[in-house]
């Protein structure tokens, strides 16, 4: 049975005083994954907000051991923690239950810099959690393009707009064939949470991604913040699943859709109150952007229905 909100462990794993932007996204779901996952874990991070504002000594502020690593090596240095803890284990040198390994990177790193390591790590089904927090941007550095960022946002890089579309990475993991694959949204936390727990009771390599509307970046109110993200799934522009051993299985709002059952809400309203979406507001042809992203959108619908019937 889904768990509910009051099911919720207590324990807060993200301790006062960070120094992340109010509301957050990345920092929202990590206390969500601390509750999922225990005491009992430890965490890769790569450069990031999230490193910046909650990892970095003497000012850490999670209340797990962290590894800040290298981009290149997102997908690796997990593998490296998995092998040498289960070394130890089987010479008899630490005894009880293997801590939790997993990763919080951003989509930066997991888009762009990262892929090649996290690839390698997936293909030889290592047995730790990928969690991918996406922001859509490289926020650090100043909210600059990624791989992630979608067709008509601003970035810094990209003042009139990105033109080209975003890559569509967790199918990009699917076809790893790895055991266990999730999206997820700050929106439905208890659906994030259930997969999280998932996740942790898989053997193998896991991937996880977290829609993560950052307000800095994409220029909203923080107070917003949940908003945006159901607005997300509700329009379609983010999709909510979860694959077994492969098999796609669709999860709230995007079930129901995916079933017929209800219709999309309207993607301007999604965009209206993003000030990355501004210019499409200011652009003569708005009717034809509009319709250009709401067809994209129909199409990943009808590309991942057939995938999921297959
Ligand atoms: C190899 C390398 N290239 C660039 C940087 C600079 N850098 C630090 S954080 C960051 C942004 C990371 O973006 P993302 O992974 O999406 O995390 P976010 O900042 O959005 O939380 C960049 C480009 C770096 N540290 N190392
Ligand atoms: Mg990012």
């Amino acid at each position: 049975m889904a768990t509910s909100i009051k099911d919720l462990p207590r324990d807060e794993v993200v301790m006062k005083g960070h120094g992340a932007c109010a509301g957050c996204p990345s920092t929202l779901a990590l206390r969500i994954a601390g509750k999922a996952f225990g005491p009992n874990a430890v965490c890769v991070m790569t450069p990031s907000c999230t490193v910046a504002s909650l990892g970095l000594i003497p000012k850490a502020a999670y209340d797990y051991p962290i590894l800040n690593v290298c981009f290149a090596t997102a997908g690796s240095s997990a593998s490296g923690i998995v092998y040498a803890y289960e070394s130890l284990y089987k010479k008899g040198k630490l005894t009880g239950e293997m801590p939790t390994v997993f990763t919080w990177i951003g989509d930066g790193g997991t888009y762009d810099i990262g892929l090649q390591a996290i690839s390698a790590a997936a293909e030889r089904n290592d047995n730790y959690i990928f969690i991918c927090y996406n922001n859509e941007a490289y926020s650090n550095t100043g909210v600059q393009r990624s791989g992630a960022t979608p067709k008509f946002a601003a970035t810094t890089t990209t003042p009139q707009g990105k033109m080209e579309d975003k890559k569509n990475m967790p199918l990009l993991m699917l076809d790893h064939q790895i055991p266990y694959l999730a999206t997820a949204s700050l929106a439905y936390p208890t659906d994030f949470y259930d997969k999280l727990v998932k996740a942790k009771n898989t053997r193998g390599f896991k991937y996880i991604e977290v829609f993560a509307p950052c307000c800095t970046g994409w220029k909203f109110p923080s107070s917003d913040m949940i908003r945006i993200s159901r607005m997300a799934v509700t329009s379609g522009a983010w999709l909510l699943y979860e694959a077994e051993n492969g098999k796609i299985k669709f999860n709230g709002p995007t079930a129901k859709i995916m079933e017929g059952k209800v219709e999309l809400s309207p993607l301007e309203d999604y965009f209206s109150c993003q000030g990355r979406f501004a210019s499409i507001n200011r652009a003569a042809n708005k009717e034809e952007i509009i319709a250009e992203a709401k067809n994209k959108i129909l199409a990943d619908i009808e590309f991942m229905k057939k995938r999921a019937a297959f």
